[in-house]
């Protein structure tokens, strides 16, 4: 194997442990936990990719009625579509349990996971309407976990390539609370490249961006939050979905099983539910 500069070496000394990998998805995993970041296959087929893309459209056309443009500009949301799954195709529902994805999500994250939020985002060409800026997905805090507490899967719709603007990532910034110097985002920062039907999987406290879009078409993307299900949704899904034809997996995916009991007496009802789990 080569890289831009160089042959990789293969030879070692000095190893006593080395990972070895039972699945692409461990592996996958692995560079997650060790680099914040990884790309994922969905190995969607084509035709599922052109309806994903379609929904995804139509989806978005919709939602511009609803809201109306006007609203979605000054609330600076024009170029987001929140909680696709729940007004949306059930495309949406594929993307949030896609199988490769939850293999990956359920190697990464200890216990049971919710989906948190899912937002289709489109980034238009030029600058002009979309802040670039570097950010965590749980924006504003300040830690650092031992192991992962929320994972972002950004579904690529469009090819992700340097011109159209593909995410900045800054390498095993989860590791460490506080945003790096300039000169260690200079020298550190890196974009990523994906195809349509992959995911970026990212720790959610990894420093990311998108970037300026050069070309003359959109690039568009659904984004996902999986995160264990202490933290609260974006937008509550249980109360903006049927839960009719769910799986008991799926009630847990979106959160069914983890809202907070309204009342004391709920909170018991709950626990008698439990038995003794
Ligand atoms: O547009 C991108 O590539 C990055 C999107 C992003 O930062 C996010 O969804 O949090």
């Amino acid at each position: 194997m080569s890289s831009k500069f160089n042959n990789i070496p293969e030879a070692f000394y000095g190893v006593i442990n080395q990972d070895q990998y039972k699945s692409e998805i461990e592996e996958v995993a692995d560079q997650v936990r060790r680099l914040g970041f990884a790309i994922l296959d969905s190995d969607f087929t084509n035709k599922e990719l052109q309806d994903i893309s379609n929904e995804f459209n139509s989806t978005r056309k919709n939602y511009l009625i609803t809201y109306g443009e006007d609203r979605l500009r000054s609330a600076k949301e024009l170029h987001t579509i929140r909680a696709p799954l729940t007004h949306g195709g059930s495309e949406f529902i594929q993307l949030a349990k896609n199988l490769n994805l939850s293999s990956v999500l359920s190697t990464l994250i200890m216990g049971k996971y919710i989906l948190n939020q899912q937002n289709g985002i489109i980034n238009p060409p030029g600058e002009s309407n979309n802040p670039i800026s570097w950010h965590r997905d749980l924006p504003y805090q300040h830690y650092v976990s031992s192991s992962p507490l929320a994972l972002n899967a950004l579904f690529c719709i469009d090819d992700f390539t340097l011109e159209n603007g593909s995410t900045f990532v800054l390498p095993a910034t989860h590791k460490e609370v506080n945003f790096p110097s300039t000169g260690f985002i200079n020298r550190n920062a890196i974009q990523i490249e994906a195809k349509a039907g992959q995911y970026i999987l990212m720790d959610c406290m990894l420093f990311h961006s998108g970037g300026l879009n050069r070309t003359d078409q959109e690039r568009r993307a659904v984004n996902h939050v999986f995160t264990i299900p202490y933290f609260k949704q974006q937008i509550n899904i249980p109360k903006n979905i049927s839960a009719a034809g769910l799986s008991e997996e799926e009630m847990d995916l979106f959160g069914f099983n983890y809202e907070e009991p309204g009342s004391i007496n709920q909170f018991l009802t709950s626990r008698e539910k439990k038995g003794d789990e």
